[in-house]
């Protein structure tokens, strides 16, 4: 008899069940968008032009990974200038700021970079456009966006006081009461979520047939695409995972479209230590998709950690390709 033909206990014994099949749906495009690449590379470059330690007002990007990797580079995050010392240099957060704050880091005669994103700085310039100095041409503006978010916070202080009503959401867009109706203008923050804006925005064009603003909004190419992204994936799966930061607008803002969008379930997760692995009991599909603030290594730390457990099964799925880059400002470009 040929000795593979002999059975022996060794190998006729019942082997390990194999890690369940868990199927990964990836979310193209997530994660970084260029102004957050941009923001990063700023701080980066002025630690190498200027030497550590460079101070940062606000988180650069809210991500408390990329914030700690800067701050093993030399960087000190502040949230006021009044924290940087006379002879520090300081950078200024991708979010934007009021005018208030390079006008005090002038003052002070301080060294700063402005990491505001283009895309917000446009936003800033379209306020002032409709303000017009106040002159007679001036209109009053109507800005949707969230509360107490640093973005809101700068684009409403590039104009002064008064100048800027705060919409919230849909309830304030139905109650506004504005002194002229026939001299309004609208903005928004760029991370809002495209279909809550969308009807905020056909509510005040309907109370004010002479509004004017933007074609649709000033939501960023990145923020519209990952929420195209996410949508895509959502129905098919019975659980999302968004890897971001509970500061992060855009993020959030993933996770609310992935539920609305026909996802039984979507989780924020800052990186995979923070992850409950109890979510994953009877998921048979999971989504993955990253914020804008949220660094590509982070959703690769949770696949190569879910092939531990798993047995995968990944589809990339893209909606749109992106090829967008923001060069540095002006003294470091
Ligand atoms: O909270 P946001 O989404 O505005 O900011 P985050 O998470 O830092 O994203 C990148 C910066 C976005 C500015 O528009
Ligand atoms: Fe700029 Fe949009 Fe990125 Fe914000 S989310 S930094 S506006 S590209």
């Amino acid at each position: 008899m040929p000795d593979q033909m002999i059975h022996t206990p060794d190998n006729t014994a019942p082997t390990e069940a194999a890690p369940r099949v868990l199927k990964v749906l990836l979310a193209g495009p997530r994660g970084f968008c260029a102004g957050v690449d941009r923001a990063i590379r700023v701080v980066e470059e002025a630690i190498r032009r200027y030497g550590a330690p460079v101070y940062v007002r606000h988180e650069i990007v809210h991500n408390r990974t990329v914030v700690e990797a800067l701050e093993a580079q030399g960087a000190i995050f502040v949230e006021e200038l009044d924290e940087v010392p006379a002879d520090g240099q300081v950078v200024f957060s991708a979010h934007g700021v009021p005018k208030t704050v390079p006008a005090e880091a002038m003052r002070r005669n301080l060294l700063y970079l402005d990491a505001t994103c283009p895309l917000v700085s446009k936003v800033h310039r379209e306020a002032e456009r409709h303000f017009a100095d106040g002159g007679p041409e001036s209109r009053h503006i109507l800005m949707i966006g969230h509360a107490g978010h640093p973005e809101v916070v700068g684009t409403m202080g590039q104009l002064p006081p008064g100048a800027v009503t705060l919409i919230n959401d849909a309830e304030e867009a139905r109650t506004v009461q504005p002194a002229d109706p026939s001299r309004l203008a609208f903005i928004t923050q760029t991370t809002l979520s495209v279909d809550d804006t969308a009807e905020i925005v056909d509510i005040l064009r309907d109370r004010f047939p002479l509004i004017e603003g933007p074609r649709r909004e000033d939501i960023c190419y990145a923020t519209t695409n990952r929420q195209e992204a996410v949508k895509a994936i959502a129905p098919g799966c019975d659980l999302v995972i968004v890897i971001g930061s509970p500061n992060s607008s855009n993020s959030q803002r993933l996770r609310e479209v992935a539920e609305r969008s026909g996802a039984p379930r979507a989780l924020l997760v800052p990186r995979l230590n923070a992850l409950d692995w109890s979510a994953l009991d009877g998921v048979g599909t999971l989504g993955i998709t990253a914020g804008a603030s949220a660094p590509e290594s982070l959703v690769q730390e949770m696949v190569a950690a879910l092939a531990k457990r798993f047995t995968l099964e990944i589809e990339e799925i893209t909606v749109k390709e992106e090829n967008v880059a923001f060069r540095l400002p002006a003294p470091l470009g």
